[in-house]
């Protein structure tokens, strides 16, 4: 297990030199942020967030994310030059010592919640999402911002999209995820990098649109599609973990060797499709930490781990789900349960 922790950049509030004190920590998540999906990232862009990274004495080996452009997704016209265009990235990436990239395969949204400060008992805010708020949203008002959202479509574009979407279903959309790991994952093997798929999250279809990554059957068919150690998960349990029917420590061992990356964190679901971000350990939400990092060691997982989402505590204020201080006590008590259960033996 190596444990890593998401950096935005150098607009991120949170510094490389705060990230290195934490205890255990050995490398950053990152990615070039000032390209647009489907664009070529400069070998420079990604040679200096590496010299950053090694500067302060931390590692860069992991991406997150090379965006999938939805013209991929859909299936589009420019979808093989674009798929060409993900490979040269994946290239590049492996060329310059990266060997995990995380990406996901969500349409037009990435990861969703209808409520980015949601006050929490202890005085912290965090993350939540509750189905019945977002009944109340129209994606096509063009009145709300959150995190995921590419905010430059105008709203004719987005509706042709969302059209398009619906038009393609479930099933085109495994079409064309196939189509994309064909490529992508032979290039990946020869470029020595794991590809890691983030679950939906949450993991149903949201606004009426196809979502696929979403439990242990949907998983199992897509790491079939190209049945290649490099074609992997990112397991994060926040996301799979928001419905009650996934078994995530069964999953975490059955999938172990698959997951490259392993987002760690709990929830509180409430309700029906309805649940809010909490702090990392077990008592503080509806995850059985504990099992799903035993599940991960007895499998055989040997990859990638980040604290996610944390609150918002002692003041702090930044980027919804990534200030300093609550990933920080996540990864410490995270690095915790492995010492353990590695000590202990399983
Ligand atoms: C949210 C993140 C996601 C993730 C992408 C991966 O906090 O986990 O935005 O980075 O879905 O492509």
């Amino acid at each position: 297990m190596k444990m890593t922790f998401r950096w935005y950049g150098e607009n991120d509030k949170v510094t490389l030199e705060q990230i290195r004190q934490i205890p255990g920590m050995t490398g950053i998540v990152s990615a070039v942020y000032d390209v647009a999906p489907g664009k070529v990232w400069s070998v420079e862009s990604i040679e200096r967030i590496k010299r950053l990274a090694n500067d302060a004495g931390l590692d860069f080996t992991v991406v997150e994310s090379v965006p999938v452009p939805e013209e991929i997704k859909l299936g589009g016209p420019d979808a093989e030059e674009l798929i060409e265009n993900y490979c040269e990235n994946v290239r590049r990436l492996g060329a310059a010592g990266v060997d995990c990239i995380c990406y996901n395969f969500m349409p037009v949204f990435d990861w969703f919640r209808t409520n980015l400060k949601n006050e929490l008992p202890e005085g912290a805010n965090g993350l939540s999402y509750d189905e019945k708020e977002l009944a109340k949203l129209d994606p096509l008002s063009g009145e709300f911002s959150l995190p995921g959202w590419d905010e430059s479509y105008t709203k004719n574009e987005l509706r042709i999209l969302m059209e398009r979407y619906s038009k393609l279903g479930e099933e085109g959309l495994w079409k064309n995820v196939e189509r994309f790991l064909r490529s992508v994952i032979p290039t990946a093997h020869e470029a020595g990098v794991n590809m890691a798929i983030h679950p939906d999250d949450p993991p149903w279809g949201i606004f009426g649109l196809p979502r696929i990554i979403t439990n242990e059957q949907n998983i199992e068919r897509f790491l079939k599609l190209v049945d290649m150690p490099e074609n992997g998960l990112t397991f994060c349990t926040g996301s799979l973990g928001a419905s009650p029917d996934n078994d995530l420590p069964k999953m975490a061992k059955k999938f172990a060797r698959r997951i490259h990356f392993a987002h760690l964190r709990n929830i509180a679901i409430t309700g029906y499709r309805e649940f809010h971000e909490v702090a990392h350990p077990t008592e503080c939400g509806s995850l059985d930490m504990f099992a799903i990092v035993k599940g991960l060691v007895e499998g055989g997982f040997d990859g990638y781990v980040r604290p996610d989402h944390g609150r918002m505590i002692w003041g702090e204020t930044g980027k919804g789900g990534y200030g300093l201080y609550d990933r920080a006590l996540g990864a410490a008590y995270l690095y915790g349960l492995f010492e353990g259960i590695k000590k202990i033996g399983v």
